[in-house]
């Protein structure tokens, strides 16, 4: 028996390549394959197998028992089912926004799907100050479909909460809990704080009571509140982009949580876009104009996503309670609201945290990195404290104008 229908182990190169010659019926006979690793997550590892005849090529990514960036966090390689699960159904929702899955195998925790390297990864190309005009369009799409019509709106309950149990991802959830909702507002040993924003960190956010039980309140809410079926992790290093198409990637972190936590997560990654640009770019006219493109971008994803929930919300709410006056305006004005709060717990985690994000580490000059983590952390604590307040694409990129003139 083929020693991959036996028994778990985790994949070397070599391993992967004999893996696509024997399991897949994706490549001929004479296909010339090489194998190359090229994840560069947080957990997984990603195999790239391209047939050199051909040119044809797939990924294969598994999950390991233990994260990358901490071995001492262990993760359950199920994530992989739960990852492979959520593509088809996104797939489906986002007619093709995802990339299309060939095979999960149960036994080997990997999946098998379509290769994307005609694309790149949205924060390199943010790091790069590249433009993706038709960037709002795209993700505002796949926003209100995955999330509204995995909703109570629209889908029906008891066919729901059979979702909700398969999305049932205590490890994954846990490390967002920790990470995103606990760790960097104190003094965790777990985090990883650049020493100058320290005495920042200090003043501001582990001695500050009033935004403390702000982020126990959010917490409590991503524990409880099994809205829609969220990606769960969705950072530009999640999005891929060409000039014309989006693929959103890695949806391990799958489940069935308040919907703005992937809003908010868009959101704060562009932030960090943006912070970046204000510190690496030196010649002020094409900082002003890569700014600008980045304004307007969060400007259009918040209101845009407003127009289509709206449109979405009228076309195809099913639940008869849903459709009472009012109701509408006050869903969305919750999921805005959550928007805002995830928006700055992921500026504050991002700084603070154990994860960080190359848009801000990748800044060389001491001074400018420590000023872009400051206002980042600052804005992202308002983004937190005023949620309620901020409402439009204009009042979020006020907020982060606010912090950028305040230090
Ligand atoms: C231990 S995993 C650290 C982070 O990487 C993932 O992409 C998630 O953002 C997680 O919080
Ligand atoms: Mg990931």
């Amino acid at each position: 028996m083929s020693r991959f229908k036996s028994k778990y182990f985790t994949m070397e190169e070599a391993d992967a390549l004999e893996y696509a010659a024997a399991e897949l019926d994706f490549f001929s006979k004479e296909a010339e394959l090489s194998c190359s690793e090229i994840g560069d997550g947080n957990l997984n590892y990603v195999f790239k197998i391209a047939d050199a005849k051909t040119g044809k090529s797939l990924i294969i990514k598994q999950a390991g028992p233990c994260a990358r960036i901490d071995e001492t966090i262990k993760v359950s390689p199920d994530r992989n089912r739960i990852e492979s699960d959520i593509l088809k159904i996104q797939y489906e929702l986002s007619e093709g926004l995802v990339p299309e899955l060939y095979k999960y195998d149960e036994i080997m925790n990997c999946c098998v799907m379509e290769d994307l390297s005609d694309y790149t990864i949205l924060r390199k190309a943010l790091i790069e100050h590249k433009k993706f005009p038709h960037f709002a369009e795209q993700i505002t799409d796949f926003l209100v479909k995955t999330l509204l019509l995995t909703s109570d709106v629209v889908i029906n309950h008891k066919g729901k909460k059979d979702l909700v149990k398969n999305f049932i991802n205590p490890e994954l959830c846990e490390i967002t809990e920790d990470l995103v909702y606990t760790e960097p507002f104190f003094n965790c040993n777990r985090n990883d704080v650049f020493e100058p924003t320290r005495p920042f960190a200090e003043k501001e956010f582990w001695n500050n009571e009033e935004l403390l039980l702000e982020t126990a309140k959010l917490k409590f809410e991503f524990l409880t509140n099994a809205q829609a079926l969220l990606h769960g992790d969705l950072h530009t290093g999640s999005i891929f982009v060409k000039e014309d198409s989006i693929k959103v990637i890695d949806p391990e972190f799958a489940f069935f949580g308040p919907a703005g936590y992937d809003i908010g997560n868009v959101i704060a990654n562009l932030i960090f876009a943006y912070e970046n640009a204000e510190a690496a770019i030196e010649d002020k006219a094409s900082k002003e104009d890569y700014k600008n493109y980045l304004e307007a971008t969060i400007v259009k994803i918040i209101d845009l996503f407003i127009q289509k929930f709206n449109k979405t919300y009228d076309e195809k709410v099913r639940e008869r309670v849903a459709t009472y006056k009012g109701f509408k305006e006050y869903y969305l004005d919750s999921i805005i609201r959550d928007t805002s709060a995830v928006t700055g717990l992921e500026l504050v985690r991002r700084i603070l945290g154990m994860a960080h994000v190359k848009d801000i580490t990748g800044i060389e000059d001491i001074d400018k990195r420590a000023r872009a983590e400051k206002i980042c952390l600052l804005a992202g604590k308002n983004f937190i404290l005023n949620r309620k307040e901020i409402k439009t694409g204009k009042d979020f990129i006020q907020v982060v104008r606010n912090a950028e003139s305040s230090i």
